[in-house]
């Protein structure tokens, strides 16, 4: 924390984002009430915010009732001790529609992950998401109190926006990072406006992914389809007399402090087991996911199906926990995956149920921090089998919140979380055979080889943790800003 302070003391920091931090809304008492919603995105970000001050600002899509939280478009937050100030732009439904739902999340969402499922990319939904990115800038440059503000601009969502912002405030420090992968140029290049999206993510002074294959995948991509200069060692890119470096900061959680009202391991284990009502010994795996075709949630329970199918002696002691967060659901692409899903766990269940035996447990709906800290304490075996995922967060906080260094965790070798966490049993999600074979061996793990991989990949995660990322990406531009501090005083 103390780096982020002493790197921007005295900037301004703005950071742009589709979620807002804190969701707004009226109690039927007519209070108002205050929530935060699920997302690694504000988790990390927060971080940053609460330590550098400034300016948010957000889609107020969460806060649903606008009558009410009209008046609150600029909040001071966090509500229990202010730090910085929220400021929220409203976007019709025509433009959320388009912007967000559209080209944003049918459009860049599949583009981006090679999950196979078809990007759809529709002329209106493009306007809309140059409109929004427009509004965005605009609420920017607004807000900016100085002609050199640190800019943070988070995710797909705004791909122009470093551009506008550019334009108009030429010495803007723009740190853009893009939370999800970047495929590789041939998948990229069947985005009707590509180059406009590589031109406007170029408006940034830095560009970050988790990833360096990311990161690499991003510079080919430029390559083949802007006019540009670029350094790979030093991995920059010249452009219009502008130049923009790239970079890979893998992102990461906020390691718990102690939470005295959060029971001990021994505890979970007890009361999630008499809750779902099986015995003290029953075995447990858990899968937390927002309920999206990327995270390989099919595949995880084709795996747990082959592993019934082929240890019996599992049958009957073995109970799979999903919690899917209902995400994106008014797209037909998550409906008919939620239809998928909810029949594969009707078609296990019947195979493999008995009784009140239930192999696989769904539910489907938004749990609260607390009760994810719960379910990962009580359980044996953690699946993150993601088809691709830019880093996937589950991951890491599956290991925060095993303080008594047991667990294993099965991690897809396609989420950016792998590349750290070698210590997992790393399969392929499509090959079910290793996932079911990866599931047993974790659930049958001696304790001391359980201890030696969790102590091994909690060190790492602790050292490695969210300040770090936000730090070194900060730090990159205060020596930015430094340099260019030099150079005008030159000239
Ligand atoms: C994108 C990238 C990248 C989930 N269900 C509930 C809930 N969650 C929380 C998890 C975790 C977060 O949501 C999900 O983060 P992930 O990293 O797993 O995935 P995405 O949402 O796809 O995030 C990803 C991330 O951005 C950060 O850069 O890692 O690759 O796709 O924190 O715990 N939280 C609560 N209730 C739920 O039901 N409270």
């Amino acid at each position: 924390r103390g780096l982020l302070e002493a790197d921007l003391a005295g900037d301004q920091v703005l950071v742009v984002s589709n979620r807002e931090p804190y969701i707004h809304t009226k109690t039927e008492e007519g209070g108002i009430k205050v929530q935060r919603p699920a997302s690694g995105l504000v988790t990390a970000v927060e971080a940053v915010m609460r330590a550098c001050s400034g300016t948010w600002i957000a889609h107020g899509a969460g806060s649903a009732d606008r009558e009410t939280v009209d008046k609150l478009d600029h909040v001071p937050v966090p509500p229990d001790n202010p730090s910085y100030t929220l400021r929220r732009v409203w976007l019709t439904e025509e433009e959320e529609q388009g912007y967000y739902y559209g080209f944003a999340n049918e459009g860049m969402w599949p583009l981006c992950h090679i999950a196979h499922v078809r990007p759809v990319f529709r002329s209106s939904d493009w306007d809309q998401y140059v409109k929004v990115n427009r509004r965005f800038a605009d609420a920017v440059i607004a807000e900016a109190k100085t002609d050199n503000p640190v800019v943070l601009v988070q995710d797909y969502h705004f791909a122009l926006l470093p551009r506008m912002v550019r334009e108009a405030l030429p010495k803007a420090t723009i740190i853009t990072f893009w939370h999800i992968p970047w495929p590789n140029s041939e998948s990229f290049g069947i985005c009707p406006w590509r180059e406009e999206i590589l031109d406007g993510l170029l408006g940034s002074t830095i560009l970050g992914f988790h990833t360096p294959f990311h990161r690499k995948n991003f510079l080919e991509t430029v390559d083949r389809y802007l006019e540009t200069r670029i350094e790979p060692e030093a991995s920059t890119i010249s452009y219009g007399g502008e130049m923009t470096q790239v970079e890979d900061y893998p992102i990461s959680i906020a390691w718990p402090d102690e939470d005295p009202n959060l029971p001990d391991v021994a505890t979970c284990r007890a009361e999630i087991r008499a809750a779902i009502g099986v015995p003290a010994d029953h075995l447990l795996g858990i899968g937390v996911d927002r309920l999206d075709y990327t995270k390989g949630i099919v595949e995880r329970f084709q795996a747990v199906e082959r592993m019934l199918e082929q240890q019996p002696g599992m049958v009957g002691h073995f109970t799979f926990i999903q919690i899917a967060a209902p995400s994106r659901a008014s797209l037909d692409e998550y409906q008919s995956f939620d239809t998928r899903v909810r029949k594969m766990v009707e078609r296990i269940n019947r195979r493999f149920g008995s009784g009140d035996y239930v192999p696989i447990l769904l539910k489907a709906e938004h749990h609260g921090q607390d009760a994810l800290q719960r379910f990962f304490r009580a359980s044996e075996v953690c699946m993150v089998t993601s088809l691709h995922d830019g880093m996937n967060l589950v991951a890491k906080e599956f290991i925060a919140a095993r303080e008594d260094e047991m667990g294993v965790l099965v991690l897809s070798q396609f989420t950016g979380a792998a590349r750290e966490l070698h210590e997992a049993l790393i399969i392929n999600p499509y090959h079910i055979e290793q996932g079911a074979e990866a599931l047993y061996r974790g659930l049958v793990m001696p304790p001391v080889e359980q201890r030696e991989r969790m102590k091994s990949m909690r060190a790492r995660v602790k050292h490695f943790n969210v300040y770090r990322w936000a730090g070194r990406m900060l730090l990159d531009a205060s020596r930015l800003r430094q340099r260019d501090k030099v150079m005008t005083k030159i000239d």
